[in-house]
């Protein structure tokens, strides 16, 4: 390539906390093979590779055009050499072989199959594929093999788990989650959260986070809301975390560590009547009702700006929101709280927009970390 000494017009940023990403993906054949390797990179544990691939396909979800030509990408950060082999052989012939060749191996579909169960990790999953499973007849029949509770239900509302959750699914699951609050507290605070805050068409579960203006008021939350969605017979399923958050063991230093909040992911029973247009369920499934995944995370009021912004993700965003805070500005950035290193203070925020602020950046809208 001509050296250009002028600089160009638009620089994206490596840094998806500085690129405006909407749902709209422009790039979708090469971003989708990429998530094919990062899968495969991250069931051989090979860290560095899955993250390269992650990220190259965030910096592609951001443009507002769809790449024609290796040459259109010169300007773009965090493409390597291999990314871009794969992206030669899409434009050549509209599918990367690399990819096929994996979607094909055995040991991938397995991994991918086992783990499309709700409640079984990697982990889970290669440790049946190195006993030589391959299907879930060969699992449900392997006698020597116990299922947690979570994955019994997993395997119970399998396809309805499976099949993403709609917008109007979501309206009408906040709908009770609205109601169920309302009875313990009127002046719960209850926010949708993830994916569909993001502005999504459909999600794998629906997120919430549920506090009281009222400091330390939160705690009754989750105990109290459960036992009403049990009470309303919903509830399918309830793994409930209580709070283990203390602000004097703050900040972690623990990249994509868990928060400490109390929260609970549920698997609840919605009825089709209570969905406008109906259920989004397979086609002849005649049943009037379908099971949804749900997440609740109750922090206290006061880190209520922290936690939504590390529950509205996308997980690349949050990702390089961390990193930005601590290679850009020597602060620490996680569910709970931000840390200047530089001045030894915590940085206060009501609301996300103080956050962005504090870590010098330009306010991201929520339907614009689609990263
Ligand atoms: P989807 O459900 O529509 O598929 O996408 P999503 O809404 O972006 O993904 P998600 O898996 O529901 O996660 C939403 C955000 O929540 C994501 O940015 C990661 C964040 N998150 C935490 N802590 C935890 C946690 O303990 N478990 C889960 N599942 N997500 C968490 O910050
Ligand atoms: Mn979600
Ligand atoms: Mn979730």
């Amino acid at each position: 390539r001509t050296c250009s000494t002028s600089t160009p017009v638009t620089t994206v940023s490596q840094y998806a906390c500085q690129r405006r990403t909407t749902t709209e993906n422009h790039n979708k054949i090469f971003t989708d093979a990429f998530e094919v390797l990062a899968e495969s990179y991250e069931f051989s544990e090979m860290e560095g590779p899955c993250l390269a691939f992650r990220r190259a396909a965030s910096v592609l979800k951001s443009l507002p055009w769809a790449v024609r030509s290796l040459g259109a990408t010169l300007d773009l950060p965090c493409l390597g050499e291999h990314t871009k082999a794969v992206m030669e052989e899409v434009l050549q012939c509209g599918r990367s072989f690399e990819v096929e060749k994996i979607l094909s191996d055995e040991r991938y579909r397995t991994l991918k199959l086992f783990t499309s169960v709700f409640g079984v990790g990697p982990k889970t999953a290669e440790k049946w594929y190195r006993r030589g499973l391959r299907s879930f007849t060969d699992i449900l029949a392997d006698r020597s093999i116990h299922l947690n509770q979570m994955q019994q239900t997993g395997f119970l509302h399998y396809g309805d788990i499976t099949r993403a959750v709609s917008k109007a699914e979501a309206r009408s699951l906040r709908n009770i989650i609205d109601e169920a609050v309302r009875a313990i507290t009127p002046a719960a605070i209850v926010a949708l959260t993830g994916g569909f805050r993001r502005g999504k068409e459909f999600g794998h579960d629906v997120d919430f986070i549920v506090t009281t203006p009222e400091l330390g008021k939160e705690k009754i939350l989750l105990p109290n809301i459960i036992n009403g969605l049990k009470k309303q017979g919903i509830l399918l399923f309830c793994d409930y975390q209580a709070s283990t958050f203390d602000m004097a063991k703050l900040p972690s230093y623990r990249f994509e560590a868990m928060d400490h909040f109390a929260k609970c992911f549920l698997i609840l029973r919605l009825e089709a009547s209570q969905v406008e247009g109906g259920l989004h369920i397979a086609e002849g499934d005649s049943r009037g009702w379908r099971a949804v995944r749900v997440d609740l995370v109750s922090p206290p009021v006061d880190r209520y700006a922290f936690a939504l912004l590390g529950w509205t993700g996308s997980r690349q965003f949050e990702r390089d929101l961390r990193r930005f805070a601590r290679v850009k500005q020597r602060m620490i950035l996680d569910n709970h709280c931000l840390y200047d290193k530089t001045k030894k203070e915590f940085l206060a925020a009501t609301t996300e927009k103080d956050i962005f602020a504090h870590l010098g950046l330009e306010y991201i809208e929520p339907w614009q970390r689609n990263a």
